[in-house]
């Protein structure tokens, strides 16, 4: 497929400040390792970093992303923004909640897992890495997305095969990955700038709209064990609120999520 330029993803942004300065690479290590060095380096906000491959893309907690070359979409964002570390975790809610609704325009049942992977019939479809930078004039949050777009089966290892799919997989059509990282990137700045007029409220509620997680019983993954329980709601800091057997509540900050009974399926 044809690399990834500015030139072609241009004609698809609709955003005022967001990826005005877009940079593509044919292939890096990690698009949000890049994306720090130019937060460090000074980078204004709003710059975007595109890779066509990722040598070493990363997800949470030191985990691998699988990347293989144009097929689909490595993108990383440097958000200027100053707000205190507590409410980081509602920025990656609305990157989620942007790329649920960009994938959305291609499957219509995406739906999101909290906190923000998304999922089309139980496999995840794209996953979002946010990471703090400190320093080139300030903080900075860097927010790496991707999304499997035109991945085959084949392109997933052994142990993915039944875990992940890309939206070619679900609907058979191939996806033109500039269309899609210009319609990303609007849907962004749309939820970006509506968080910061409107505060975080709007936000959650498309969250909850967008992941039907409430009433579900759920089993978490934390780093000190397994906690069951049925979802009560989100919190402001993004943290779910369970209510475990016993009655007490329970807010999960980090962890993996398994609905049980299946998710988006
Ligand atoms: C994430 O981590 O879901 C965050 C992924 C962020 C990737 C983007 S790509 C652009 C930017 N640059 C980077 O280097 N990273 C960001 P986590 O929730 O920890 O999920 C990782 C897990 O998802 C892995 O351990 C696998 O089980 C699974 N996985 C790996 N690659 C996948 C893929 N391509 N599609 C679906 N699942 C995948």
């Amino acid at each position: 497929m044809t690399p990834l330029s500015r030139e072609r993803i241009q004609p698809h942004l609709d955003t005022a400040w967001l990826g005005r300065d877009l940079h593509c690479f044919e292939v890096l290590d990690s698009t949000n390792l890049t994306a720090r060095e130019m937060a460090v380096a000074g980078a204004p906000d709003g710059v975007v970093v595109i890779a066509d491959a990722q040598r070493r893309g990363r997800g949470r907690l030191g985990r691998a992303w699988v990347s293989p070359a144009r097929t689909n979409l490595y993108l990383s964002v440097v958000l200027r923004c100053d707000v205190p570390v507590d409410r980081l975790a509602q920025i990656s809610l609305l990157a989620g909640v942007a790329t649920c609704e960009a994938v959305r325009a291609w499957c219509s049942t995406a739906v999101i897992k909290w906190p923000n992977d998304v999922l089309i019939d139980g496999r995840k479809v794209a996953g979002i890495l946010a990471e703090l930078e400190q320093g080139g004039g300030g903080r900075a949050v860097v927010l790496g997305i991707g999304v499997n777009l035109n991945s085959g089966a084949g392109d997933f290892p052994d142990e993915l095969r039944d875990k992940a799919t890309s939206l070619h997989l679900v609907t058979g059509d191939r996806v033109d990955r500039a269309h899609f990282a210009g319609l990303l990137l609007t849907r962004l700045e749309a939820r970006y700038d509506e968080w910061r007029r409107d505060g975080f409220a709007a936000i959650a509620a498309t969250w909850r709209a967008l992941a039907p997680l409430i009433g579900r019983r759920i089993q978490v993954q934390e780093p000190g064990g397994v906690v069951e329980g049925d979802v009560v709601d989100l919190d402001d800091d993004g943290a779910l609120r369970l209510r475990r057997d016993d009655g007490s509540l329970y807010r999960v900050i980090a962890g993996d999520v398994t609905v049980i009974d299946g998710y988006g399926r």
